[in-house]
């Protein structure tokens, strides 16, 4: 059985029982406090932000919670592209990092790096595929940033790896176009709208801590945003399209909002 991102949280949309907002006034306030839903807080933003549906106490609550877990600096990364997100010192980094995916861990198929390809498509004018060699000899930047899943756990992870927008720009992508989209090893896929894909913050990540990622945390290449939430982090890419069509991704096909975490 797949395994959903956040069991609770994810549900296909349904109505929604204001009410549960009042039940949970205190968080709501706290939130409000601290400026992380600048203005009035409506069910139709936290759902953009988060993607989730807000239709019984439990969901309102992880809900919340996430989003508290998120720092006003992120917030801001959020809803301002040029914003950096916070990044953090290297005595703070989790060792391992922490996995997740949409099965469990003994599921994970392990990529073979020796014959495995990056495919390129779409508005990219050099499509010629990348060995992961040739994708490891580029040069990297460190991000030591926090990893927050809607399930309501982060950690402290540090990546390094190609800039996205530097390898965008090699390989003659139309950086004006609209989504770059994803495809993994797994049946996994995602998309980032383009000022994400170009933020200073986000990766193709080869390494944590130093060292080639292993299997369980997308070897041999995989997105590291700062400013998106886990599930945008795409594992064991093995395509990226630049393109101004949407292509639907893995939770989107599912009924939830492509929104989330942006
Ligand atoms: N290919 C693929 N990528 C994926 C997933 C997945 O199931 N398949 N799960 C996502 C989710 S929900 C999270 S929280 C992060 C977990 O990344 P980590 O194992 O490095 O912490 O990967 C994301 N990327
Ligand atoms: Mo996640």
């Amino acid at each position: 059985m797949a395994r959903s991102p956040s069991p609770s949280i994810f549900r296909p949309k349904q109505g929604v029982d204001q009410s549960l907002i009042e039940d949970n006034k205190k968080l709501v306030q706290d939130i409000n406090r601290r400026g992380l839903l600048r203005g009035t807080l409506s069910l139709g933003a936290l759902t953009m932000l988060t993607g989730c549906n807000v239709s019984d106490t439990d969901t309102m609550q992880s809900f919340l919670r996430t989003i508290s877990a998120f720092n006003d600096k992120v917030q801001e990364a959020i809803f301002r592209p040029n914003h950096l997100a916070p990044t953090y010192s290297v005595d703070q980094v989790a060792k391992p990092p922490r996995f997740n995916a949409y099965y469990d861990v003994e599921d994970v198929k392990p990529v073979d790096g020796a014959s495995w390809k990056l495919e390129l498509a779409g508005l990219i004018q050099d499509k010629r595929p990348w060995t992961a060699q040739q994708i490891y000899q580029l040069p990297e930047q460190e991000l030591i940033v926090r990893h927050i899943c809607v399930e309501g756990w982060d950690y402290i992870g540090q990546w390094e790896g190609v800039n996205l927008g530097q390898f965008l720009k090699r390989i003659g992508a139309d950086t004006t176009a609209k989504y770059v989209s994803f495809k993994c090893a797994d049946d996994y896929t995602e998309t980032l709208d383009m000022a994400t894909a170009l933020h200073p913050q986000t990766i193709l990540a080869t390494k944590y801590a130093h060292d080639p990622i292993t299997d369980p945390f997308g070897f041999p290449l995989r997105l590291r945003t700062a400013t998106k939430l886990g599930f945008k982090n795409a594992k064991w890419i093995t395509a990226m399209e630049v393109t101004n069509t949407f292509i639907p991704t893995f939770w989107s096909k599912q009924g939830f909002n492509w929104f989330a975490g942006i």
